[in-house]
């Protein structure tokens, strides 16, 4: 009986089982690509973080290699572009720098520039897509993910944190990160991660991860365990030290060293896996679901009153 019904099974087997690996030989010749920017006020760490999140990938790329090199100021909004290829699979990663704000003595929209450059990958997009002659793969210049630079005081939230913070996660997935995360006790740098996430939660600031009614228990809890870990505290060097023998990222100070790798010293380790191993697809899709999705609609209904303008309201006579 058992021998007849596998006869059955492998005379009707027709492949379709094979479609992951289809879809899988697809998307790694294509590649993947990921794009992140950093705000938050100068000197914060901004340009550092982000040489050491990728440091040992960037050796082919255009990116500043050696700490020794001068320190350039950040004086406009820079995208740097790199390749990483990692057992075949390709992921195109494209990292936007950005001058600080906040130390002007009007800061009055200074965050304007980084929502709309935000704004313009979404507008740029869009007209491609909206071409008769559309290319059948977009190249992708939307961000995928903000990295949010919060200033180590220990204290609260500066109230221009609160206000581009709430500007920027109605654009884009943002990632709060407490920058210089040495100058803070591990117990300074608990109490104010949990003051931060009330204070979020005061100024009814929601960022990324969003809940959607499609989410399974399994999405919630993993949300929810996102919550619970940011602002990421992380610590960012551009040189090594040597501990122990071996050469670590650090940073070197009165007390002793800072591995910037290690879990018990900072949330480096913790960040850089959400972003390249655990979130990655997330935050794209999301990109596409959430964030483009709002802009897309909002510029189509513009378009259709353009094109049909709604009639003026007739004068009522008084
Ligand atoms: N103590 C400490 N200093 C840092 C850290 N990250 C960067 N710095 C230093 O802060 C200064 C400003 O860094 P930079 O990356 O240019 O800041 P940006 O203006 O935000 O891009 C540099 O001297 C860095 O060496 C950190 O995690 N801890
Ligand atoms: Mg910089």
């Amino acid at each position: 009986m058992a021998a007849a019904v596998d006869e059955i099974r492998a005379q009707s087997y027709v492949g379709f089982d094979t479609i992951t690996t289809q879809i899988e030989h697809k998307l790694l010749k294509r590649g993947f690509q990921f794009n992140v920017i950093v705000a938050g006020q100068t000197g914060l760490g901004k340009s550092t973080l982000i040489n050491t999140i990728f440091a040992s990938h960037l050796i082919d790329s255009k990116g500043r290699l050696e700490a020794d090199e001068p320190v350039r100021q950040t004086t406009e909004i820079q995208a740097v572009s790199h390749v990483i290829v990692e057992n075949s699979v390709k992921l195109r990663l494209n990292i936007v720098d950005t001058p600080g704000y906040g130390d002007q003595v009007n800061n009055e929209n200074c965050w304007d520039p980084i929502i709309k450059y935000i704004k313009d990958q979404h507008s740029a997009y869009l007209r491609k897509e909206l071409t008769a002659m559309r290319d059948r793969h977009i190249q992708d210049t939307r961000i995928h993910c903000c990295l949010y630079f919060i200033s180590p005081t220990g204290h609260s939230l500066r109230p221009i944190d609160v206000i581009v913070m709430k500007k920027l996660s109605e654009v884009v997935n943002v990632v709060p990160i407490i920058a210089k995360a040495d100058s803070l006790t591990l117990e300074e740098r608990d109490a104010f991660k949990q003051k931060i996430r009330a204070e979020l939660v005061y100024h009814n600031i929601r960022l990324y991860p969003f809940d959607t009614e499609e989410n399974d228990d399994e999405e919630i809890q993993l949300n929810e365990s996102i919550r619970n870990m940011i602002p990421f505290a992380v610590v960012g060097s551009e040189r090594n030290v040597i501990i122990g023998g071996k050469t670590v990222r650090g940073r070197k100070n009165r007390w002793g060293v800072v591995n910037v790798e290690d879990r018990e010293h900072c949330e480096f380790v913790q960040l850089r896996d959400f972003l390249t191993r655990t979130h990655l697809q997330d935050l794209i899709e999301t990109t596409a679901q959430i964030h483009y999705e709002a802009f897309r609609s909002k510029q189509l209904l513009a378009l259709k009153d353009q094109a049909n303008p709604r009639p003026a309201p007739t004068q009522v006579a008084a």
